[in-house]
């Protein structure tokens, strides 16, 4: 595994350079005109997502209700999203996924998210069966910025990753470096994931600590984001949903439990 301490400033480094690039990329949009417009006008104009906390324990049925659906896409099968009593992180309930292998057996609890900006989303996790070398996901959020294809949450090749459907980029890059710079989703235990979502950057937590192999900070880091920006410059998603459940797209089934979602413009911790 490469040292963290090769790129130890790495993300401390660059917010400056961000916004030259979200500017100069605004001006090729054709967009500079709506920048002044934005800076002079008051907070009311920005988007702030609409936030929530849910611990399931106001359900009362096995089928998800209230916030949540089971809605999925192109095509249903045999996996199952459910509301649980077995496990939980607080209370007494959470949603148990029976996660199968191949894409048409996917199963999700799904809720609509509004308001845009900033989006920061943490759940807790606990699944039994290690993450697989094939790829899969077990959060998805569909992006309007992007032709409403998802952006997807899970793994491959054993460790964490992210993967961008429309071009199926990956974060990190699926190199042995890459790889090692993420982090295999622990088993039979409640696991704290945060992913913060921020003006096309995107950061995310496993227990409260950074994941190296899990951000794109904008700039280009051969093996992490390189090719997350290189195919995508500008990248900026507007997220309509938040989906969370069990997709696999070669191999890999697995059982999983989610419990106390929250969702936030800021960061909020496990
Ligand atoms: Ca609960």
């Amino acid at each position: 595994m490469a040292s963290s301490s090769a790129r130890p400033a790495r993300r401390r480094t660059t917010a400056a350079v961000g916004t030259v690039l979200s500017l100069t990329a605004a001006c090729a949009l054709g967009q500079l005109a709506v920048q002044p417009a934005l800076a002079a006008g008051s907070s009311a104009s920005t988007p702030t997502v609409t936030a929530f906390t849910d611990g399931f324990e106001d359900q009362t049925g096995t089928t998800p209700s209230g916030r949540w659906n089971t809605t999925v896409r192109d095509c249903s099968g045999t996996g199952t999203a459910t509301v649980d009593s077995s496990k939980a992180h607080s209370g007494t309930k959470s949603i148990k996924v029976d996660g199968k292998t191949g894409y048409c057996n996917h199963a999700f609890v799904g809720t609509t998210l509004s308001g845009g900006g900033a989006l920061y989303v943490r759940f807790w996790v606990n699944h039994t069966t290690a993450l697989p070398t094939g790829h899969v996901a077990f959060a998805a959020m569909q992006d309007s910025s992007d032709n409403n294809k998802d952006l997807r949450m899970g793994g491959q090749n054993q460790a964490l990753q992210w993967n961008r459907e429309s071009d199926d980029a990956t974060l990190p890059a699926q190199s042995p470096v890459g790889v090692s710079m993420s982090k295999p989703l622990p088993t039979n235990t409640w696991s704290c994931l945060e992913f913060g979502v921020d003006s096309g950057h995107l950061t995310t937590w496993l227990n409260g600590t950074v994941v190296d192999g899990l951000v794109e900070d904008g700039v280009s880091t051969q093996d992490i984001d390189n090719q997350w920006i290189q195919s995508r410059p500008g990248w900026n998603p507007t997220l309509q949903n938040l989906r969370l459940g069990w997709e696999s797209y070669s191999d890999g089934s697995d059982t999983l439990w989610f419990d106390d979602i929250a969702v936030s413009s800021s960061k909020i911790g496990c």
